[in-house]
């Protein structure tokens, strides 16, 4: 496996990739195109100066986090059309600078939800964290309603009547769809592009939805071993793949994480492996927390191992670290705890590897 961090350019990321080429192990970055409207084609040029700047730090460039899909797209409206051509043209694009795995999420409205991005634990160290209860507090169709009787013309940064409505409308449409619209607007999405794909070489790895469960009446897809299997066979073309999350998954208490590895990995449809731990406070309520299996809920030695028994060679990433020693930094992507990681799970895969060949 090939062990990377994630890192966002253009000024901004507080995290170098001198940093980053200095951690052991750590050979390349996930990287991406923040300032890029969703839907429009990541132009070559762009691409062409962002992998020099990582080749010349010593890094490479051949994971994508990702390319965001055009919300039209998961809606399955007419005008998806443009903006799965303009996904191609990425695709080629990225192809031409050696990307060789691209990472997006298809959940519609929002990314994933957290109640706190900085949450301060008994050691001082900090923390993403999820309440349920919170998190529902937080639908953006209630807060559209309560802003517009409260607001009087004023707004918290964020909190914008306009965005929360345009949410809040987002909300209601996929409300009055079904979930088999949903898959079906999925498969389109894959049916046209995992062609180019193919051609173009660069393997498409879906992250699951997080958390793994409905919110706000949201469709959520990718959330467990049954619907990853019929996300799979929507196209069963090997560049119709997965990023393995599990912190993601592994919110979900009852998702075996080392079976799914080990039937998921050994089909070759596991591209990029995230590693990081979740600590539960109650079936739905979590912390993130640090990468050892000590740490949190999941056990990372059978997450190794299961990647090690498929003979998994794609691309590893610690996920989410905690905020430590005074580290300032975007919530989840500090330095230091994701180094941490890397280092544990790259002494993880050493033990077993060599316990392997060495002590038979
Ligand atoms: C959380 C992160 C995600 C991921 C995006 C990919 O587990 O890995 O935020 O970057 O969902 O599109
Ligand atoms: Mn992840």
């Amino acid at each position: 496996m090939k062990m990377i961090l994630r890192w966002f350019p253009f000024g901004d990321d507080s995290v170098t990739l001198k940093e980053i080429r200095q951690i052991p192990g750590v050979t390349g970055v996930a990287t991406c195109m923040p300032k890029i409207p969703v839907g429009e084609v990541w132009p070559l040029e762009m691409l062409e100066s962002l992998k020099k700047e990582i080749n010349d730090a010593g890094l490479e460039m051949e994971v994508i986090e990702s390319v965001n899909i055009h919300e039209d797209i998961k809606k399955g409206l007419p005008s998806r059309d443009r903006y799965i051509e303009n996904y191609i043209r990425t695709l080629e694009h990225l192809s031409k600078v050696g990307v060789k795995v691209l990472c997006y999420n298809f959940m519609p409205v929002m990314d994933w939800a957290r109640s706190d991005l900085s949450l301060e634990l008994p050691d001082g160290s900090q923390v993403m964290a999820y309440r349920h209860e919170e998190v529902l507090k937080m639908n953006p169709k209630v807060m559209a309603d309560v802003m517009a009787k409260k607001a009087r013309g004023y707004s918290l940064p964020g909190w914008e009547p306009e965005r929360l409505d345009a949410m809040a409308k987002d909300i209601e449409f996929y409300q009055n769809m079904t979930q088999e619209t949903y898959w079906e607007n999925m498969k389109y999405f894959l049916d046209t592009v995992i062609p180019y794909a193919e051609q173009y070489d660069i393997k498409l790895a879906i992250h699951p939805d997080d958390p793994p469960w409905p919110l706000y009446g949201l469709p959520k897809v990718i959330t467990n071993r049954e619907n990853i299997r019929k996300f799979l066979d929507l196209n069963k073309s090997p560049y119709n793949g997965l990023t393995f999350c599990t912190g993601s998954l592994g919110s979900d208490l009852k998702n075996d994480l080392p079976e799914m590895i080990r039937e998921f990995g050994k089909e070759g449809r596991i591209h990029f492996a995230h590693i990081r731990n979740v600590k539960h406070l109650t079936e739905k309520d979590f912390d993130e927390s640090a990468h050892l299996s000590s740490c949190g809920d999941l056990d990372m030695f059978e997450v190794m191992k299961a990647y090690d028994e498929v003979g998994f060679e794609g691309y590893v990433r610690p996920d989410h670290g905690r905020m430590i020693w005074g580290e300032k930094a975007r919530p989840g992507y500090g330095l230091y705890d994701r180094a941490i990681g890397a280092n544990y799970l790259l002494g993880l895969q050493e033990a077993i590897s060599k316990m392997k060949t060495r002590y038979k």
